[in-house]
């Protein structure tokens, strides 16, 4: 109507409109509403109103857009998806094909009984608020029966966060929740009412995308099954393209394993540098079961020269486990090991079917063969016994393989020996390899060297040292046999150990009448426990040298009493009363005892810090002066743990640890922490002097009292007797040479789970100091009649513990 049309900056056109605005309120006559509406709305598309509407929606789109993405990245906690692989083996189910299928009944019932026992240990665990979800999967079948599960889990964890939720943790959280036995050595324990095989247990970080991209419904997912041993199902893998992983899950019947053959693998030119194939022993993609990977490698001018294709050709498997490992192999003379022989596929692990032949040959037939093997042995073969991990003839002669925690050289008297290797596990084993060369058959050390029997040479002055300087101790085995009858006295390691070594028995002779060699530097003295007994001893007095240990001063508070039902038949500690005894937690849970040997040195087991029970140090906390739970005088963090180079898990033989601490433990908190005293090898507690065991441990075997769970909150201490090296020997197998057991005939105190890594110290004499007898290590069972614990023997350990540490 009364508009007229004009350019005009934004301020002159609100002025305008303003002014237009006002001049109609007042100066025109009242008019109806809908004319009003009419004439505002026509009003609204004329030019200025237009210019005036667009800019402030503009604004209003622009300051929405900005408060929108400021609210998502800096006000709302912005959470993280984080994906863990698993795998359990469930032991008490039977596999059934209907498992195969994700969507069947059967496959959906037991997903749904492990999901939940999963959800509950988790949402009943340190990252409880953390944990989204378990998905099973896959379930598949197994040598070692039951059923193994392939799971995926999730946890949501705010993105400042993310570092908290890992692998080791979320292992640990599992497998911390089945209650095992040590009975029988068996790993199956229960994760609350789920039989599972403890062993079996891997967790392992993984991708959101492999989350998705394995989940049914992914774009590129398939399941072929071998029904039939023999059968070939042919597969083609050809990934869509834009970054989408594609995986095949294959499996076979029941008792038969699946061979993987690789014809080609074709890397298009675009994507050669991101293209890889990788194949799991698994069904998930866990990078600890990681059979073999390739990657794209090839660089451009590769795939120039090759017709812009790069491909890769692989020969079928059988061809490549009989040809690929098997050769004629020259040594050379004086020339150290001049090559390897290795395992099929290696460094893939073992297949389950395989033969090697090597036919070797030295330039005389004066030298033999030697093979130097890295954690790997060769052991004379038991006629009545299989072979677990490798079966070799070396010249008709039948020789087990065992993986052990030293190299080892075998050496072949043969100057043309031929060895054949199979593979002898129905499981993929780890793989092997081992340096060849040739050695003089007359003189297979050099002069002036020692031949141990790891097969290694060490220098002469070694032996009998008191230093395991040939890795399984062969240079210090039978070290008295020259002097158990001749002038000089027999062996000081051997000497009053309570171990008959000398078959005339003079190593054990008149310990009883408290005579004892003590080695000086230089000299020696015989007296019983000279060192640190407060009387120098020696000329030097070195026996009374860093003496700063084992005294204890045990406060009695007033109304504190003793409750004679604790630990496994212990009873309430006092303050101060094992000043050395370190509670050592795990995330927040004591899990492990340790003892203090110095201001910034702790002693443990090797068991509670082995590969499955979280060596980072990071993750554990030392407290120190505590006497109840939760009331340390002093927390103090690991800088890092030094596990026995020997520590061998399945017969917890080296089972002893050292921790650093990050910073020493303040002087002022003497004498509520202080040192143990290190036994020397002929350490022997005084006579009616028992020894005492110490934890926060369970108080029965399975932890329960009275159908609870419960951990005793003050420091628990028992009684112990140690037995002979051949009464442990009578109840348990093995027991090696750093082992010890102690307890009672009823078994009525004893050490328990929860224990292990703390001391079993005993006192030199009345009112002398305390020595670090034995570290807790195992047991079967807890406070049974007959079955004492069993401890590491530290006066074993002594040398390799000062190496350490001073
Ligand atoms: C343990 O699992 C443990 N009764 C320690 C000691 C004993 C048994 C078990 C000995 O930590």
């Amino acid at each position: 109507a009364d508009v007229s049309v004009e350019v005009a900056t934004v301020d002159h056109t609100l002025q305008k409109v303003r002014r237009k605005y006002h001049h109609t309120r007042h100066c025109r006559k009242r008019r109806s509403p809908k004319k009003r509406f009419e004439e505002l709305w026509s009003g609204l598309w004329t030019y200025p109103y237009l210019v005036v509407v667009v800019v402030t929606a503009v604004v209003f789109a622009v300051v929405v857009t900005v408060w929108a993405l400021l609210w998502v990245f800096t006000c709302r906690e912005s959470n993280n998806g984080v994906y863990f692989a698993g795998m359990i083996r469930v032991a008490n189910e039977e596999f059934i094909p209907e498992y195969r299928h994700a969507d069947s009944t059967e496959f959906l019932s037991l997903a749904k009984k492990i999901e939940l026992v999963l959800s509950n240990v988790y949402k009943g665990s340190s990252v409880a608020k953390l944990y989204k979800q378990a998905v099973i999967s896959d379930l598949s079948n197994n040598n070692l029966g039951g059923v193994l599960v392939h799971f995926w889990m999730v946890f949501e964890v705010p993105q400042l966060k993310s570092p908290a939720v890992r692998e080791e943790w979320v292992g640990a959280i599992l497998r911390d929740s089945v209650l095992t036995s040590l009975q029988n050595r068996t790993s199956v324990g229960y994760l609350l009412d789920l039989p599972v095989d403890i062993e079996s247990i891997l967790i392992n970080a993984a991708q959101r995308s492999d989350y998705t991209s394995t989940s049914s419904g992914s774009e590129c997912l398939d399941k072929p099954y071998a029904p039939l041993p023999g059968t070939s199902v042919p597969l083609e893998l050809d990934p869509p393209g834009g970054g989408v992983s594609c995986h095949i899950k294959l499996t076979s019947a029941p008792g038969s394993v699946v061979r993987l053959t690789i014809s080609s693998f074709l890397i298009q030119p675009s994507d050669c540098v991101g293209d890889a194939l990788t194949v799991y022993d698994s069904l998930l993609p866990m990078s600890a079961r990681t059979l073999r990977a390739w990657s794209g490698t090839c660089s451009m001018s590769d795939l120039l020269s090759t017709n812009a294709l790069c491909k890769c050709s692989f020969s079928g498997a059988d061809d490549v486990c009989v040809s690929a490992c098997s050769s004629h192999v020259e040594t050379q003379e004086g020339a150290g090991y001049t090559g390897h022989i290795y395992s099929p596929f290696h460094p893939s692990l073992l297949p389950t079917k395989c033969i090697c032949t090597w036919l070797f040959g030295t330039p005389s037939p004066s030298l033999g063969v030697s093979l130097k093997f890295h954690n790997y042995v060769l052991r004379p073969k038991d006629p009545n016994a299989h072979c677990t991990h490798g079966w070799w003839k070396v010249n008709d002669h039948m020789f087990c393989g065992s993986y052990v925690g030293y190299s080892t050289v075998f050496r072949i008297s043969h100057p043309s020996p031929e060895v054949e290797f199979r593979c002898s596990s129905r499981q993929a084993q780890m793989p092997f390899q081992a340096a060849y060369g040739s050695y003089n058959l007359s003189q297979p050390c050099d002069q002036g060297h020692f031949l141990c029997s790891t097969g290694f040479c060490v220098e002469r002055h070694q032996r009998c040292d008191g230093l395991d300087d040939c890795q399984d101790e062969s240079d210090e085995h039978f070290c008295c046999t020259a002097s158990c009858g001749g002038p000089s006295p027999p062996h000081p390691l051997y000497v009053c150990d309570g171990h008959s070594d000398c078959s005339n028995g003079r190593d054990e002779l008149n310990c009883t009448q408290g005579t004892l060699r003590w080695d000086c530097v230089g000299t020696c003295i015989l007296k019983k426990n000279a060192r640190c007994d407060g009387v120098p001893d020696c000329q030097d007095r070195s026996d009374e040298e860093d003496c700063g240990c084992g005294l204890p001063s045990p406060v009695r508070k007033v109304g504190s009493f003793s409750n004679l039902d604790r630990i496994v038949g212990g009873s309430n500690s006092l303050e101060g009363e094992w000043p050395w005894q370190v509670g050592l937690l795990f995330s927040g849970n004591l899990y492990c005892g340790a003892s203090v040997l110095s201001a910034d040195w702790l002693i443990s087991a090797a068991h509670c810090f082995s590969k499955e029970r979280l060596a980072d140090p990071r993750s554990w906390r030392a407290h120190l002066g505590m006497l109840t739970r939760g009331e340390a005088r002093h927390v103090a963090e690991i800088q890092h743990v030094v596990v026995h180079e020997f520590y061998d898990a399945s017969t917890f033989d080296y089972d002893v640890a050292l921790l650093r601490l990050r910073r020493p433990w303040p002087a002022s908190l003497a004498p509520l922490v202080q040192p143990v005293c290190l036994p020397t090898p002929s350490f022997t507690p005084g006579p009616l002097r028992p020894c005492w065991v110490t934890g926060w441990g369970y108080r029965s075997e399975g932890g329960s009292k009275g159908g609870s769970k419960v951990l005793p909150a003050v420091l628990q201490k028992a009684q112990v007797s140690l037995l002979s090296p051949s009464e442990c020997k009578k109840r348990f197998h093995p027991v090696t040479a750093r082992m010890l057991c102690a307890g009672v005939p009823s078994g009525a105190q004893d050490a328990c789970n929860g224990d292990s890594g703390g001391p079993l110290a005993c006192q030199a004499s009345a009112g002398g100091r305390w020595f670090l007898m034995g570290i807790v290590s195992w047991g079967s069972g807890c406070g049974r009649p007959r079955l004492p614990g069993v401890y590491t023997r530290v006066s074993k350990l002594t040398s390799w513990i000062h190496q350490h540490i001073t």
